[in-house]
């Protein structure tokens, strides 16, 4: 079969970089599988792009709400109707089982359903004014141009959490998507340009750094929003602080579940296996963390360790399979740095530990879902995130314990707490510091509709989804309007009653 080459869209049309340069991107599972050649683009290609978009802010600003919500309510169909197709796409470029990419791309549906909803609320406040014959009120503006530099493991899903809400409130948008998988952020634009989206309100640059940098710190952009390791959020924020950029970054996490005495152990184990070993371990979510009570501590480490080796690895287009491989080359050789460095720490390689190479694994970057017991909480694997089928397994004598080793790390996005007592539930989901709460359930799974982001340095204090993001893809203006017909002055005219 011909190799298939994708292009850049910008201004409505798909176009090659015109630098000339592509790069290939090839299937994790299967490095033979050529999914295709994409555009290394330039600085240049992100600045067509740029411009595209500023222009066709001049007049999508201006389309009621109502009817920029409605064009994203076809392209949500649009997605629902080729879910099986974009999944498959997806597994391929991506790695992660089937199951798992129908519900990255289904995430992708909700949120341009969620967001479409939007369309007919993004509600402001009306409030009395202190002065007689005088009208407040604030509404939400959008900001122009929006970047969003987006990431490998949900291909699909974040660029919609970005791209939605950005719409929705009058901005339009360059995309630069992860170079492992442009093609789930090429399915998602086609999409919204079917749906009906303008020309140049949307646009998409795939390429490295280098349009990254570009999309961060040229002029025309005023809001950045990125989802990737807190190192590249690091300097994407003080590349665009100089120019007053809003920046909105979705970093990196050390995700614990925290298993008590009185915990349904078998249900615990479950949500470790799937919090810990889902998407191979990689997201940001990921459950790589399990602080269990003492008392029920070697019970539970046998089961995990028996639910875990019973994990089926392979390629996650065969049915069955239960954990894709890593995404790359680089994602597999830092997974097995840190299983190197585990042991060097000392902690008790329990299950996994190695590649898989042989037979069926020959093509790809497989690794075992790999468990350490007996972990200290100031170990290199229980403090740094390996994203990765890692999980570190810890000791803790009460919930005040487990909480403080729980807090104990640089990142805040998601934490879980296994229990019974609902006073110790309650203690959790008030004093755990992250972003989102589990009860009961493992720290992967947050649904749309509520706000998704973390503390420390997984965030700069900004949240995605839910109404949340509308605060991201939109800036506040405040309204008076005095129909006095004289000149009324706040905090002097008191008296006036
Ligand atoms: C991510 O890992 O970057 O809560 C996003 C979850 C998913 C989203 C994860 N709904 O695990």
């Amino acid at each position: 079969m011909a190799t298939q080459t994708f292009n850049n869209f910008i201004d409505g049309h798909w176009v090659p970089s015109a630098g000339g340069r592509v790069f290939e991107n090839r299937n994790p599972a299967d490095r033979d599988d050529l999914i295709g050649v994409f555009q290394e683009s330039t600085p240049e290609d992100a600045d067509a792009a740029l411009a595209a978009a500023r222009r066709a802010y001049v007049t999508w600003r201006l389309v009621p709400a109502p009817k920029r919500a409605e064009i994203l309510f076809r392209a949500a169909q649009i997605i629902a109707e080729r879910k099986e197709q974009f999944a498959r796409d997806m597994t391929r470029e991506m790695g992660k089982v089937l199951e798992e990419t129908r519900g990255d791309v289904q995430e992708a549906i909700d949120m341009t359903y969620f967001m479409a909803g939007e369309g007919r609320r993004q509600y402001g406040q009306t409030v009395p004014s202190e002065l007689r014959d005088k009208f407040a009120m604030s509404v939400r503006q959008p900001l122009g141009v929006c970047s969003a530099i987006t990431p490998w493991n949900f291909p699909m899903a974040i660029p919609s959490w970005k791209i939605a809400p950005a719409l929705v409130c009058g901005n339009t948008v360059v995309l630069k998507p992860a170079s492992l998988t442009p093609l789930s952020a090429i399915n998602f634009c086609n999409v919204l340009a079917e749906a009906g989206v303008p020309r140049g309100v949307v646009n998409l640059v795939t390429g490295g750094p280098e349009v990254g940098t570009r999309l961060s710190t040229h002029e025309d952009v005023a809001v950045v929003s990125f989802t990737g390791s807190s190192t590249v959020g690091r300097l994407v924020n003080q590349n665009a602080a100089s120019g007053f950029k809003k920046v909105h970054l979705e970093m990196g996490g050390k995700n614990v579940i925290i298993v008590m005495d009185d915990a349904q152990l078998e249900l615990a184990v479950e949500g470790c296996v799937w919090g810990g070993f889902g998407t191979s371990g990689q997201r940001c979510t990921a459950a790589s963390r399990v602080v269990v009570h003492e008392k029920v501590y070697e019970a539970f480490v046998e089961q995990f360790v028996r639910r875990t080796r019973a994990l089926r690895v392979g390629n996650g287009l065969d049915e069955g399979v239960q954990v894709g491989p890593v995404v790359s080359e680089g994602q597999l050789e830092t997974v097995m740095k840190y299983v190197a460095i585990g042991l060097g720490e000392g902690a008790r390689l329990v299950t996994g530990g190695h590649r898989l190479e042989s037979g069926a694994y020959a093509h790809g970057y497989f690794h075992e879902p790999t468990i350490f017991a007996d972990v200290e909480p100031s170990m290199r694997i229980a403090q740094e995130e390996i994203f990765g089928p890692v999980v570190s397994v810890m000791r803790c004598r009460s919930l005040d314990e487990a909480i403080a080793i729980g807090n104990d790390v640089p990142y805040g996005l998601s934490a879980s707490i296994y229990s019974r007592d609902v006073n110790a539930a309650f203690v959790a989901m008030r004093d755990l510091y992250t972003g989102i709460v589990y009860v009961n359930a493992p720290t992967i799974g947050a649904e749309v509709h509520l706000p998704f982001g973390g503390t420390k340095a997984t965030g700069n204090g900004h949240r995605e989804a839910g109404t949340a993001a509308l605060d991201v893809f939109s800036e506040w203006k405040s309204i008076y309007v005095d129909f006095s017909g004289r000149l009324q002055r706040a905090q002097i005219d008191t008296q006036d009653l």
